[in-house]
C-alpha cells in the first residue's frame, strides 16, 4: 500500500484553446508532475472536472495520462458519475488501461440511501481487480457516509481506504478506526493537511497540491520527520496561498491560470466554473511569486 501514501496531487482538467479535452496538454502536465518527483496523480476527481465530462473525454485523459507516466506514478482514477453504468464503464477502462486503483463518490443529485450508494459503490468493485477507494465528500454530494457503511465496505480487500475531503479530523481519526489493520485514510481538505496526518491520514490528495507540490512535501517530509514546528510553518505559508486562491472568482481557475504563468497551457476550467478574468491576473501573478519565492 505504501504506493498510494504521501502527496497525491489532484491533477487538472486539460482542454485547449477551444475546451476540447488535450491529450498534449495531459502528457505535459503529467511529465511536469513526474519530473518534479510527485508520487502519485489522481485523475478526474474534483479538481480534474471528471464530472464536467463525458464518458470519453474521461478516458481520453487517463490514456493520455497512462500513455506519460503509467508505471512511473501511482495513478488513481476517480471513476464517479452520476449513473452506476458510466462509473462501471469507466472502472473497466481504468483496468485496461493499467491505472493503479479507482475511487468514487457516491452517485450525485438524487437523494440516495446507503444500500444505494453500497450497491453503487460494489458494483464499480465487481467490475474489475483494482483496488478502491472510498471518496467522501459531503459537502458536495450531500451523502454522510456512516462509519458503519465504512467499516462494512472496508471488510474486502479491495477496498483499501478512504480519501476524506470533509473537514473534520474527528470524522478522519472515526473512519482510521473504523477501516481496521492497513486500511488507508488520505487527507481532502489541503488547509488541513498537517492536521490530518496527525490524527492519522497517511497521505493527501488535493486540488491545491498542483500548484505547489513541494511545499506539500515538504509538510510530509517533516511530518515524517517529527518536526512539527517546521511543518506548521510550512502549513502556514501554504494556508495564506489557499486564502488568496479561494478569493479568487474560482480556486480552479486561479490554479489553471498559474500553470499558464509556468509555461503550462492546460485550458480555462469548464463552465459553470469560472475562468480568471483579465482584472484579476494581477493577484494571480502575486500568488505564483510568493509560492515561488519559497
Ligand atoms: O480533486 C479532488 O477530488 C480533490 O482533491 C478534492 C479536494 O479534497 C479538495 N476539496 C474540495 C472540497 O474540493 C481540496 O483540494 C480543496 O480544493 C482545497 O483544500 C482548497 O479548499
Amino acid at each position: 500500500l505504501e504506493k498510494f501514501k504521501g502527496v497525491i496531487v489532484a491533477m487538472y482538467s486539460c482542454y485547449d484553446a477551444s475546451g476540447e479535452v488535450s491529450a498534449e496538454a495531459a502528457r505535459k502536465l503529467a511529465r511536469h508532475y513526474a519530473n518534479i518527483g510527485v508520487k502519485g496523480l489522481y485523475v478526474g476527481g474534483s479538481t480534474g472536472e471528471g464530472m464536467l465530462q463525458s464518458v470519453d473525454e474521461r478516458k481520453k485523459t487517463l490514456e493520455a495520462v497512462m500513455a506519460e507516466v503509467g508505471g512511473e506514478m501511482t495513478i488513481i482514477v476517480h471513476v464517479g458519475a452520476p449513473s452506476t453504468r458510466d462509473s462501471v464503464e469507466l472502472s473497466k477502462h481504468a483496468e485496461a488501461v493499467g491505472a493503479d486503483a479507482i475511487s468514487a463518490v457516491p452517485a450525485i443529485y438524487y437523494r440516495l440511501s446507503p444500500a444505494s450508494v453500497e450497491r453503487h459503490w460494489q458494483a464499480m468493485i465487481d467490475s474489475t481487480s483494482l483496488p478502491f477507494i472510498i471518496y467522501h465528500i459531503p459537502q458536495t454530494t450531500g451523502f454522510q457516509l456512516s462509519t458503519e457503511l465504512l467499516a462494512k465496505m472496508a471488510k474486502q480487500d479491495k477496498v483499501i481506504g478512504v480519501k476524506i475531503s470533509s473537514e473534520s479530523t474527528f470524522e478522519l481519526q472515526q473512519f482510521k478506526a473504523a477501516g481496521g489493520q492497513d486500511f488507508l485514510v488520505l487527507n481532502g481538505p489541503d488547509e488541513q493537511f498537517l492536521a490530518g496526518r496527525s490524527m492519522g491520514a497517511d497521505g493527501g490528495i488535493g486540488g491545491t497540491y498542483g500548484v505547489m507540490p513541494e511545499l506539500f512535501m515538504k509538510i510530509d517530509s517533516c511530518f515524517k520527520e517529527g518536526k512539527l514546528d517546521e511543518a506548521r510553518e510550512w502549513q502556514y505559508k501554504v494556508n495564506t496561498i489557499i486564502a488568496a486562491l479561494l478569493r479568487l472568482p474560482s480556486l480552479y481557475g486561479g490554479c489553471k491560470a498559474i500553470m499558464r504563468l509556468r509555461g503550462l497551457d492546460i485550458g480555462e476550467p469548464r463552465m459553470p466554473i469560472l475562468p480568471i478574468p483579465e482584472d484579476g491576473m494581477a493577484a494571480v501573478k502575486a500568488l505564483n511569486d510568493a509560492i515561488l519565492g519559497h
